[in-house]
């Protein structure tokens, strides 16, 4: 509150930056180094989500970021709150994510000499962040403040860490708040679309890739009519599924893990490959084998909000330096040829990506995934969003699993273990009235398993979809390939999840045939809690296509061992 020389603390002028940028929610774990800006907190209008461990608070502002498009903001404490952290940050560095992570530091009087938990925030998380700061003086807050809100949101869209000396948080100022940051568009130029059209009429086989943050409703809508006007075939890149919808006709399918072979074949064969949005990392190049370095075979359009990411690694024939924001909507300004040479082809790739997601095979022990995942499909609201973290089990999302609307599936392109559990409170915490479902390993929920409590405290009745297969199902697969028969280090000894749900205060039930998770799913959204519906997968379920012993066996065989 101001008190009557007009004057703030730092904390308070820091909270209220928060405000005027818009934020409607923060997550933290609190700690002794920000009590001033946990007070400024207290008779302001931002809900606060206290969580269980740092990760999973970097984790919730993460999936915030990913589904406004807006900074998601968190608070953690100096050296071990902020190394606690880390994940959420890397996450949102991979994913192109705006995040700000704002850390108590030590005072400023006691800075560099290795003070209780100091850390150097810039050494630390410089190669993870677009910018790691320190606010010296509390007079400086609301510029910093929107510089870091510029940042992590302009070009391709990333990580900020602001640390706060725990002394310049009480300082008293007298300063006005900064203006609302606006994004910056980044558009592309009238020669851009005019040599893409060209492109586009020259072609005999295009194909588009979509992917990348900085995507809107509207991006979503306006590249969906773009591909209906032009009978273009549109794929969508690793855990970015929800970019396009699925049963567009238009549609050809995942290229992430484990992808149609079809769909491989058609961008190896496509004479113009458009990417629009994302960087062009090993997912959507398939470990770098599906177009030549540096110069792509195919004619190639990259269109990325970050300059640096044009030429990074693929000289493309049009670089395009655009948000698909932006993108999308110029757009509407190409027409397409006379003769559309391609119809057929289109309409052939979205029957391949029917065929291959239409019914999941037979899969050893008695719960098929695949079946409940069809299920899933099914029965969800198409606005559901789906939560999710990495491991095989992922596999059936990606293969099942149709995404109908935009921003339903929050899962880190990163692969980072642990992210379905926070992402799924944070979703709930912000859309309360949408269904909300995780979808996690045994490995996967018990990394950060723990913000199960956070989602009980605040009454987030949300659905965990928890496959237990006892292992490390990823790794094991990956072990068997290269040294088969020879397991170490991926069987896990894991405890009742149905009764730690119980514990926790929420709902938790196990399923052990695939026949009853429709009821065990309804009774988990009756009880009104959030709820655990824990699945006994057989270890040998290990892919949608092949088991454990299969690949064992075929590894022995070409090892000759
Ligand atoms: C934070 C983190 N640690 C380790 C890994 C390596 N890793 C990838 S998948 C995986 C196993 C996942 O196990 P689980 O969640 O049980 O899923 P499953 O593969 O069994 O379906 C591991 C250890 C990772 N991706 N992220
Ligand atoms: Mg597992």
């Amino acid at each position: 509150m101001r008190s009557n020389d007009g004057s703030r603390s730092g904390g308070e002028v820091l909270v209220d930056q928060l405000i005027a940028h818009g934020v409607a929610h923060v997550f933290c774990v609190p700690g002794e180094s920000y009590l001033a800006a946990l007070d400024a907190f207290y008779d302001r209008d931002i809900a606060v989500t206290v969580c269980r461990q740092e990760g999973g608070a970097a984790m919730m502002a993460e999936a915030v970021g990913k589904f406004t498009g807006r900074p998601g903001v968190c608070f953690t404490t100096r050296g071990p709150g902020a190394s606690n952290a880390s994940p959420g940050i890397h996450i949102a560095r991979q994913d192109s994510t705006p995040l700000i992570m704002f850390v108590g530091q030590v005072p400023r009087e006691s800075r560099e000499r290795e003070a209780f938990q100091e850390i150097d925030f810039r050494a630390v998380f410089g190669s993870l962040t677009k910018w790691a700061t320190e606010i010296d003086d509390a007079a400086r807050i609301p510029e910093i403040v929107s510089r870091a809100f510029h940042t992590a949101t302009s070009g391709r869209p990333g990580p900020v860490v602001v640390a706060l000396p725990e002394d310049m948080l009480t300082d008293r100022v007298i300063v006005a708040d900064a203006p609302p940051f606006e994004p910056v568009e980044t558009w592309p130029g009238l020669s851009d679309i005019a040599r893409l059209q060209k492109l586009l009429w020259a072609a005999e086989q295009p194909i588009m890739l979509i992917g990348g943050s900085r995507w809107s409703e509207a991006a979503w809508a306006s590249i969906a009519r773009f591909a209906e006007r032009l009978a273009l075939p549109v794929a969508t890149t690793f855990r970015r599924g929800h970019l396009f919808d699925a049963l567009h006709p238009c549609y050809a399918g995942d290229l992430g893990i484990g992808p149609n072979p079809k769909l491989i074949a058609r961008i190896r064969a496509a004479d113009l490959v458009i990417v629009v949005g994302t960087r062009l990392g090993e997912m959507p190049s398939q470990g770098y084998t599906l177009f030549d370095i540096p110069g792509p075979r195919q004619t190639f359009v990259h269109v990325h909000p970050g300059a640096e990411e044009l030429g990074r690694v693929y000289r493309p024939h049009l670089a395009i330096n655009s948000a698909p924001t932006a993108f999308a909507a110029a757009l509407e300004g190409v027409q397409p040829p006379n003769e559309i040479r391609w119809r057929d082809g289109t309409r052939i790739a979205h029957e391949d990506y029917l065929a291959w997601t239409q019914t999941p095979g037979p899969q050893p022990g008695a719960v098929n995934f695949g079946e409940i995942m069809l299920w899933l499909r099914e029965h969800l609201p198409a606005d559901a969003i789906l939560c999710s973290g990495a491991g095989n089990f992922a596999a059936w999302i990606h293969r099942y699993y149709r995404f109908r609307r935009f921003v339903t599936h929050i899962g880190p392109t990163a692969g980072s273990m642990g992210y379905g559990v926070p992402a799924a409170v944070a979703m709930k915490r912000i859309n309360p009235q949408r269904t909300v479902v995780c979808i996690a390993g045994d490995g996967d929920f018990l990394m950060n398993g723990q913000e199960f409590a956070t989602a009980v405290q605040y009454g987030l009745p949300f659905v965990v979809v928890l496959t237990d297969n006892g292992i490390y199902g990823t790794i094991r697969m990956h072990q068997e390939r290269e040294y088969p028969g020879r397991v170490i280090a991926t069987e896990l000894k894991n405890p009742d999840f149905a009764a730690y749900a119980r514990a926790f205060g929420g709902f938790g039930i196990t399923v052990e045939k695939t026949d009853d998770f429709a009821v065990a799913y309804a009774a988990a959204v009756e009880s009104g809690k959030p709820a655990i519906v824990h699945l006994r997968v057989d270890p040998e379920a290990v892919t949608p296509t092949m088991s454990l012993s299969a690949i064992r066996e075929k590894a022995l065989t070409t090892k000759g061992a």
